[in-house]
């Protein structure tokens, strides 16, 4: 009998499943599930829903709970062999919060196999609808958060990161400020995470503490509740939280449920879910401490691993707990594709112009620098946007596609400075990662191996990876990380780019004009 692993991701949109032999190191199967076309009844669009106010963006987490069901009944008519899954574990969209009121533990113990899950559990939300990550109706209660912790930096250095809109504990207190009674009657608070470990596990599920940083209402270094946040947020707020646990904790056994409804192994173990970030940093491989993975999309985010809690002091930069135990950063640059797209339609070229123009200019650009701010900037942080150029007239058509890349880069690695880890091999992926040049000046901007990953679900894949790391330690013996990644998380063959050493004094000349320019 194969020795199986199943990774669930409950991301925005869709719920999706990729089931893995750890022996082989094999995919054996895939589903997905997208919310708005499979569950229309929930009117979501994009896996959302509106209000009139665009600030607030919410989900109904009884679509989620339905989408599981679903889920596991196309695995079963795919023919996925469920009874060798040894142990399940997965993946929520961060920050998002359920609200459950007393009903809901009963419920979970008392799940009936002949059922449907949603009749069963739709009675159970002290709240219909869960904010999720794209709210950000909640400015207000950061600022009241961050005053009471004593301020950004304060925060960041308690919680991981500044208080964020987006983040649980500011979507907690406006919930517990502007429906004080619905807060009252809720009985225990869980993220996206942990809501869908609850339904496997059928009892409370904890929470994860790579998802738990992400709440503003843990302590990043001890790993426990914050008891200062907590007081900063909501009244009565640990006795509706539930405990933190290890990101490789097992709940326990799968729910009868799911065995007697869906051929699960009774025996199969459900482990704790985390955040889709650090179960992305799994599924693409960043085991060891100065892995990096930088992913060129629409924006472009840095994921640094580091093996000591260190914090961003300009209050920019996340910090979360990884699912090795070390610690991760994620540092989002919003002017990413869009910048590059925006000089490359400037000039009238296409990736391929844009890349000779790279191969044509110097690294350093002979000193000429450009701040690409097209859009406003989170990292760092840059309200009003503008472009602005230093020694760079706009006519010089190769100088501004050099420039607007090594900004870039050289950004990353300045806002980056504070992890005080040097990275020692960059994983490079999105959209833009297929372009050797832009890769070129990423090894030289950071001196540094960069090797190309095509990936499209790292997080389920992060997910299923660690629940065979946590049915390893459960029932012995333990596996290294670099062992279970192995051969499930390869770069491109052929991809690697080297940093030229003599790139290196161009780019510290020119990080130091960045510095000068941008103070
Ligand atoms: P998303 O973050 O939306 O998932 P992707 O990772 O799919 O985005 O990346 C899309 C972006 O990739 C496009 O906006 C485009 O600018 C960029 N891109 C595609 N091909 C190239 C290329 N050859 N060189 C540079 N950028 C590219
Ligand atoms: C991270 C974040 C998003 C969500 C949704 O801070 O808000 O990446 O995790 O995927």
């Amino acid at each position: 009998m194969a020795r199986l692993f199943l990774g669930l991701d409950s991301s925005t949109q869709s719920l999706s499943a990729v089931l893995i032999d750890l022996d082989t190191r094999r995919l054996v199967g895939e589903a997905s599930l997208g919310f708005d076309a499979a569950l229309p009844a929930y009117g979501t669009r994009n896996g959302v829903l509106r209000a009139d106010d665009p600030r607030v963006v919410h989900a109904p987490p009884l679509m989620w709970v339905e989408a599981l069901d679903r889920l596991f009944e196309d695995l079963r008519r795919q023919g996925a062999p469920l009874r060798e899954v040894l142990a399940i574990s997965g993946s929520g969209q961060q920050h998002g919060s359920v609200y459950l009121n007393a009903e809901a533990e009963r419920a979970l113990k008392g799940l009936d196999p002949s059922r449907p899950l949603a009749l069963q559990l739709a009675h159970v939300f002290a709240r219909a609808t869960a904010p999720i990550w794209m709210d950000s109706s909640t400015t207000d209660e950061c600022r009241e958060i961050e005053a009471a912790l004593g301020g950004p930096r304060a925060t960041a250095e308690a919680t991981g990161s500044a208080a964020f809109e987006r983040f649980t504990g500011p979507q907690v207190r406006r919930f517990a400020k502007t429906q004080p009674e619905d807060y009252a009657r809720t009985a225990r608070i869980a993220l996206v995470s942990s809501f869908m470990a609850s339904l496997l596990a059928g009892r409370l599920a904890p929470i994860d503490h790579g998802d738990g940083a992400g709440m503003n209402l843990m302590d990043i270094r001890e790993r426990r509740w914050h008891p200062r946040a907590l007081e900063a947020t909501a009244p009565d707020l640990l006795r509706k939280l539930s405990p933190l646990a290890a990101p490789w904790a097992v709940v326990s056994p799968v729910a009868r449920y799911w065995a007697e409804r869906h051929g699960l192994n009774p025996a199969a173990l459900a482990c704790v879910w985390s955040g889709d970030n650090p179960c992305s940093v799994v599924g693409l491989g960043l085991v060891r401490p100065g892995d990096v993975a930088i992913s060129l999309g629409t924006s472009d985010t840095y994921f640094g691993t580091m093996a000591e809690c260190r914090t961003d002091p300009a209050g920019e930069g996340h910090v979360f707990v990884a699912p090795t135990g070390g610690y991760m950063s994620l540092i989002c640059f919003k002017n990413g594709s869009l910048a590059r797209e925006r000089v490359r339609d400037l000039y009238g070229l296409d990736w391929a112009g844009f890349s000779s123009a790279l191969v044509t200019t110097p690294p350093g650009n002979h000193g000429k620098l450009m701040l690409p701010y097209f859009e406003p900037e989170i990292v760092p942080r840059v309200l009003v946007p503008g472009v602005r150029r230093f020694d760079l007239r706009e006519d010089d058509v190769a100088g501004n596609c050099r420039a607007v890349v090594e900004a870039q880069m050289l950004s990353m690695r300045r806002h980056s400075a504070w992890m005080e880890v040097r990275p020692e091999r960059i994983f490079a992926t999105g959209g833009a990662s297929r372009n050797r040049e832009i890769l070129q000046v990423m090894a030289d901007v950071h001196q540094c191996p960069v090797f190309r990953f095509e990936v499209t679900n790292s997080a389920a894949l992060g997910a299923a990876l660690r629940a065979a790391h946590a049915w390893h330690l459960h029932a012995g013996p333990p596996l290294a990380w670099e062992y279970v990644v192995g051969g499930f998380c390869e770069p491109v063959p052929g991809s690697e780019i080297r940093p030229r050493p003599e790139t290196a004094a161009p780019y510290r000349d020119l990080l130091r004009r960045l510095a000068a320019v941008s103070a």
